[in-house]
């Protein structure tokens, strides 16, 4: 199978991983714990937290019978050299990852930036750029510091848009050069689905101490979101006067994106646009630089319409984005009778009758290439900017054969499918800057903290009870992906 001529010269090929998913050594050289510390998967609603009355904070309280796999996770603190050689052997010229804030400010409310945070960026660029692989960089990837959430309340506490400003600023000026692709916040739509992990919401103080999001309605979550929105701009605003050819994006889950109505009904086409409309308000925020017109009647009813300080709307309106981010796993269905649930990969309302392909069980996704390509023309249509896929795969619960294999086809037609519609898309007039496969190596699952959904492909050698000695190893989509890199997307021929 050809695909002939649909990639430009310098399409960046590669893989994206999240620092708390992979660094492990989470109290490492000055770094303190942050949100995702303190969940085993990102969905949890019981953060190992405790609220201390006589401080009046929130701090860590973690439990004995939890396994805190992302803690060590695959030790990409110590052994990144070793896995950056092999992506080079796979032919990445980019690769996506996260600063983790706790390592630069361990607080977050520091005045001066801790050295030895930043020397292990400072080694880990150099040691990409050695290879000829471009760092795509994520300021924050559900990565919080847990004191700013603990002792501030999170991003409800506009202290957090000066802390992240302080905190971009100086990643800006140290890594000047070596960084041409930044991004704000992982996913920021999913504040309203993780309100903890995402914007770092908690009750503060809590109506119940023990129930951390005992009060949290809309009209908190808004708040938060508005912070983030002033701080994704004035980090935008600060890049271009630091940086001037380096690129600014914002980052969404747009696997919601790809919803569609269940039939005809203009009940359920009409409810399936309000659904993407909930992903959509991100983009339409920092992308356009102004509120959307349908949030204000949301903000009415609910009365949930957050305090702005004068010259936030112009900060807005002056630094949007230079490009969008986005993950992009699978389609879901709205029906008006189902309820959409979401976890990491999306949205799950209704089966799709039409799709021929799940993924293989337990976590069974419905997989949709062509719902990329819509997604695709859908961004390119409403905000004409150049895209960036920094998220897509497949987590497979998979495991060395008794020959010491993984045959993992399942991921390279997936690979396979999903090529093929982002040439498509490309031909559509899309503008895409690269492709980034989610968890190039096996790191801990975002959504279930286990080692055990596996989207790599390199194995990692550590299983959910924390056992395992860490060893990696190719599987055979390793060489399939090496081919599709090597061809710059022409020849995705599977011949494994
Ligand atoms: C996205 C996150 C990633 C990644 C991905 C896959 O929401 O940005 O961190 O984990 O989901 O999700 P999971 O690891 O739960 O399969």
């Amino acid at each position: 199978m050809k695909i002939k001529n649909a990639f430009p010269k310098d399409f960046l090929w590669g893989g994206a991983i999240a620092a708390n998913q992979a660094e492990g050594a989470w109290l490492a050289d000055g770094k303190l714990p942050n949100v995702t510390d303190t969940v085993v998967g990102i969905m949890s609603k019981n953060p190992s937290i405790k609220w201390n009355k006589e401080k009046n904070i929130w701090e860590l309280d973690l439990k004995d019978d939890m396994t805190y796999l992302s803690h060590e996770a695959i030790d990409f603190y110590h052994r990144f050299e070793e896995d950056i050689k092999m992506m080079s052997e796979m032919g990445f010229n980019s690769f996506r990852t996260s600063i983790s804030w706790s390592r630069i400010f361990p607080r977050g409310d520091e005045e001066e930036p801790n050295e030895l945070g930043l020397l292990f960026y400072d080694r880990l660029f150099d040691t990409l750029l050695e290879y000829g692989i471009a760092p795509v960089i994520t300021l924050s990837h559900y990565e919080t510091p847990l004191v700013l959430v603990g002792e501030y309340g999170g991003w409800t506490n506009r202290s957090l848009v000066d802390f992240f400003e302080r905190y971009a600023t100086t990643v800006f000026e140290r890594y000047k050069g070596k960084v041409k692709y930044w991004m704000t916040f992982n996913e920021i739509n999913n504040a309203f689905r993780m309100p903890y992990v995402s914007a770092g919401v908690i009750s503060f103080p809590p109506t119940n101490s023990e129930k951390p999001f005992g009060d949290i309605d809309n009209k908190v979550i808004y708040q938060a979101c508005h912070h983030l929105f002033v701080a994704n701009a004035i980090a935008t605003k600060r890049l271009a006067e630091i940086d001037p050819e380096a690129k600014m994006g914002a980052m969404c889950s747009f696997s919601a994106l790809a919803t569609y109505p269940s039939n005809s009904d203009p009940e359920n086409v009409f409810g399936a646009m309000e659904f993407r409309r909930k992903s959509w308000f991100f983009t339409d925020v920092m992308c356009r630089g102004h509120y959307p017109s349908y949030v204000h009647r949301i903000w009415d009813e609910e009365e949930s319409a957050p305090e702005m300080l004068s010259g936030d709307l112009e900060l807005l309106k002056e630094n949007t984005s230079n490009y969008i981010a986005f993950s992009y796993y699978r389609s879901a269905v709205y029906d008006k009778s189902a309820e959409m649930r979401v976890d990491t990969g999306g949205a799950k309302g209704f089966d799709n009758p039409f799709l021929k392909y799940k993924a293989p069980e337990p976590w069974s996704w419905p997989i949709d290439p062509k719902g990329l390509r819509y997604v695709m023309n859908e961004l390119t249509d409403r905000y004409e900017l150049p895209l960036f896929i920094v998220e897509n795969g497949l987590g497979i619960a998979e495991i060395p054969d008794d020959n010491n294999e993984i045959k993992d086809i399942e991921r390279c037609r997936y690979l396979q499918m999903h090529v093929q519609e982002m040439a498509e898309a490309i031909k559509d007039g899309c503008a895409v800057l690269g492709y980034l496969w989610w968890g190039p190596i096996d790191i801990v699952s975002a959504g279930t903290g286990e080692m055990k959904k596996r989207y790599g492909f390199i194995y990692v050698d550590r299983h959910n009870d924390g056992t395992g000695d860490l060893h990696r190893q190719k599987k055979d989509s390793f060489n399939y992906y090496k081919q599709v890199i090597e061809s710059n997307g022409e020849n995705i021929d599977i011949n494994i």
